[in-house]
């Protein structure tokens, strides 16, 4: 505390785990409470706070919304009846019961649900359940949003991908996601470099998106298409020999077997899968090919292709390295974990996470690893001695590589196949909104299979609603942060807490530490709370919580680890962290697990090729998502005055022609149905989508309405999850289990307007 009551401290806002802008921002507070936000002028970035969030995040804490104290759920699942509890009582209860069903079925039998990105001790959690004994069935959004390309670019390129990005590429190529709306910070520098005529951008989307005319080209696609197309310009830059030769005869494997994969993309056929002109196809290939450095970013859009995700990324990594965008100094440099100082590393998540004390036979009882490879124990198995030798830490378990499938979690659930799954934690995550298939994930959660269900909130959802338990977690605005992103990153960011906790929330360490201390591991828990766990992290490299929080934030390696760099191991250059020791063009570990090493398209199994009939009932290809400012997935629709009077209701996306057809104006409610069932969004007519293109918004609820069955806060009235088919296991992506949430098909008709 500083002067009376009254302090202030420098915060790197992460109020929003994900929204990436790290903003440096002031806290000014009285008794620890916040009572103001501010840029912070000293801050050694651009990144200094947002209009449209930050203003309300104090109202936001303090307003009545927040859960302060543990809730048990009297009456049915989901009746809307609490009784406020004490920490220890319900820590005591949980963890009695976690021991029960451990005793009856199995440590196998739990399983942990969780969000993209909601925490920075993901060690913590995968130290808990090795030490539990679970193979880790962890149901997570990552599958379909950055993780599975992550464990992808670790087989590829031996590292997680998250390199540095060129601070001045030549050609942007911005591929599937809204750039303005989701990193808007990054979009502004980017609109400054191409307003001065420094750099190209390259639009690939169905929607024409805020980006809108800024680009270069617009590469207006067929949603599922993408590998198809990426596929085209590998085609065309090997034919008109625009790689970068050096590169790819000393740092790459498997160039041959490409080039003859892509050979079977001619610019033609890729038009008519894609439907983009064949003379864009061919000119954006240039574009990308000729104009170095450039940047080809992994986008979370084709993450959720289903059967086609995992192949977008893989196509992605061949033009990074076919280009020479990979090499020290490109637009993508790669590197190896960070950050390090004097050889020393400081503690990443993955030098929490235990893996040695998980039995070995435990790791083919993981749900989905007989299948789904890539994400699972089976990948792991070839992939961490290599990356191990190489660096000499532990390869990631905790959060990017090594996850369950969600929905096979959820059968597993309802359906006690392969064995029962008897318990769940969700923490950080609103898996009735996010989840492929809102039916599959309510019968999972309704089931009475599910003897223990456990949500970590911080306020109350309709995923909460229906718990046996809902702990209070602190926001991001009260707990201190140390993170290196999942391990997805070299570099570590440090912020102090903004606020005190409200009532009696806690920061989720104490969570699983009490939990572990309770089922008789708890001397593996040995540091106090976060910021004691932070200066552990953060000693190796000589620093403590307290000075990082306050002067360095961001904590970069002078020298990072890149393939050129001598191996003090070996005495030679490092290489790439790969079976061969070379960026896998050709993948050695996906050949392995009994997949085509190399990249291909499939046609999606549900489009107007491949299933016809379907389309006639079913005419418009459906796409989800498209995140937009001020929300932040689920969250921030309960402050009527506020975030939500920015963006009152869900809006759809419709070409004028198509809405013509149907009667449909600008503002009109419209029904959107699948053959899994039917929700409603406003029309947001425009010429900015192809005419054959629906595109609803993901993660509406209403907060206003009943926090009870039947309303669970408006759970099936808009929610996008109604509409996408997740339990038919043939529809995931077969190397990572990736669940389709795009490149779908529906039929629209105007609905009544929301009572
Ligand atoms: N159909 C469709 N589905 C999608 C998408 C799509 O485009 N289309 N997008 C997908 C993507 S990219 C993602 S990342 C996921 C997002 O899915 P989630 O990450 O699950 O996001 P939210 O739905 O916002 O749920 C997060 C919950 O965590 C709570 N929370 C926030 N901070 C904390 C904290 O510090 N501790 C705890 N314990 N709780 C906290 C919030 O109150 C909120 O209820 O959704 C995916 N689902
Ligand atoms: N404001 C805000 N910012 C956020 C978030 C948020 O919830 N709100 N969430 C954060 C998170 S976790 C994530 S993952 C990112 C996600 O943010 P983005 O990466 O921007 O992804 P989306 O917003 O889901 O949608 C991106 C675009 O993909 C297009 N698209 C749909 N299907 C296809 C397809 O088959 N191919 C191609 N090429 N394009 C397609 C859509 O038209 C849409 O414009 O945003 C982060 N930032
Ligand atoms: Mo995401």
């Amino acid at each position: 505390m500083g002067n009376g009551d009254k302090d202030q401290r420098q915060i790197v806002c992460w109020a929003s785990p994900g929204c990436k802008m790290y903003c440096g921002l002031i806290a000014e507070r009285e008794n620890g409470k916040l009572v103001r936000l501010s840029p912070n002028p000293d801050y050694p970035s651009l990144n200094k706070g947002c209009a449209d969030r930050m203003p309300h995040h104090i109202k936001w804490l303090y307003s009545d919304i927040q859960i302060k104290k543990p809730l048990k759920r009297v009456g049915e699942r989901g009746e809307g009846r609490w009784e406020e509890i004490s920490w220890d009582t319900a820590l005591d209860e949980i963890a009695a019961k976690l021991a029960e069903l451990k005793g009856k079925y199995g440590p196998e039998t739990l399983s942990v649900t969780e969000g993209t990105y909601r925490s920075d001790i993901y060690g913590i959690r995968t130290r808990f359940l090795n030490l539990f004994g679970n193979p880790s069935n962890i149901g997570c959004a990552g599958t379909i949003c950055h993780c599975n390309t992550t464990a992808l670019s670790l087989a590829l390129i031996g590292t997680a991908q998250g390199g540095r990005h060129s601070v001045m590429p030549k050609c942007a190529v911005i591929h599937g996601t809204d750039v303005k709306q989701t990193a808007p910070l990054a979009w502004n520098r980017m609109k400054k470099l191409h307003d001065e005529g420094k750099v190209k951008i390259i639009l690939i989307d169905p929607r024409k998106t805020s980006v809108g005319d800024d680009a270069d080209l617009w590469l207006r696609i067929r949603p599922g298409t993408d590998t198809a197309l990426l596929l085209g310009w590998i085609n065309v830059i090997i034919a008109e020999e625009l790689y970068d030769k050096e590169f790819v005869r000393d740092h790459t494997h498997g160039f041959e077997e490409l080039k003859a994969r892509a050979a079977e993309y001619t610019p033609e056929k890729v038009s008519e899968i894609t439907w983009v002109p064949k003379e864009l196809i061919v000119e954006s290939a240039r574009m990308y090919a000729t104009n170095f450095p450039a940047e080809l970013k992994d986008a979370s859009s084709t993450d959720m292709l289903g059967r086609n995700s995992i192949r977008v990324e893989q196509a992605r990594v061949c033009l990074r390295a076919l280009t020479g965008n990979l090499k020290v100094g490109g637009g993508e440099t790669a590197e190896g974990p960070g950050p390090i100082k004097d050889g020393a590393f400081a503690v990443r998540d993955s030098m929490l996470q235990m893996a040695e004390a998980l039995p070995r036979d435990m790791r083919k009882k993981q749900i989905g690893s007989d299948r789904f490879k890539l994400m699972t124990w089976p990948a792991y198995e070839i992939m961490a001695p290599i990356y191990e030798k190489t660096y000499n830490v532990p390869f990631p378990q905790s959060a990017h590589s090594f996850l369950s499938v969600q929905p096979l979690i959820w059968k597993a659930i309802i359906e006690r196949d392969p064995y029962p799954i008897t318990a769940n934690i969700t923490w950080g995550s609103n898996p009735l909104l996010n989840s492929g298939d809102t039916k599959l994930v309510y019968k999972a959660l309704k089931s009475p299979n599910l003897e223990l269900s456990v949500v970590s909130e911080l306020v109350m959802t309709p995923t909460a609603m229906l718990a046996d338990y809902v702990l209070p977690a602190a926001s991001k605005l009260e707990k201190p942060m140390c993170e290196t992103h999942e391990d997805f990153s070299p570099v570590m960011k440090v912020s102090e807490r903004a606020a005190d906790p409200v009532g009696e929330r806690r920061e989720e360490y104490l969570m699983w530490k009490g939990l572990a201390e309770r089922l008789g591991f708890g001397e593996h828990f040995p540091w106090k709370d976060e910021e004691d766990l932070a200066d552990y992290r953060l000693k190796p490299i000589g620093l403590t919580f307290k000075e990082a929080a306050t002067k360095v934030y961001v904590i970069k390696s002078k020298e990072p680890w890149t393939y050129d760099k001598i191996n003090p191991n070996t005495g030679k250059p490092t290489g790439f962290a790969t079976v061969s020791g070379k960026v896998e063009l050709y993948s050695n570990v996906l050949e392995k697990l009994g997949y085509d090493p190399l990249p291909y398209y499939e046609e999606p199994p549900i489009s107007p090729y491949s299933t016809p009939e379907l389309a006639t009932e079913y005419p418009y290809i459906l796409i989800t998502g498209g995140n937009f400012r001020p929300m932040f997935h689920s969250e921030n629709r309960q402050l009527k005055v506020g975030t939500r009077e920015q963006y009152p209701w869900p809006l759809m996306d419709i070409h004028h022609e198509t809405a013509a057809k149907h009667g449909i104006e600008n503002g009109d409610w419209v029904f959107v149905e699948t053959p899994k069932g039917v929700i409603r969004q406003k029309a947001r007519v425009s010429d900015e989508i192809d005419p054959r293109v629906i595109n609803v918004q993901s993660h509406w609820w209403y907060p206003e309405l009943p926090h009870r069955e039947p309303w669970l806060g408006g759970l099936w009235e808009s929610n996008c999850n109604v509409l996408t088919p997740s339990d038919d296991v043939e529809m995931l992506d077969p190397v990572t289990g990736g669940w389709p949430m795009r490149a779908l098909l529906c039929k629209i008709y105007k609905a009544p307007v929301m009572p």
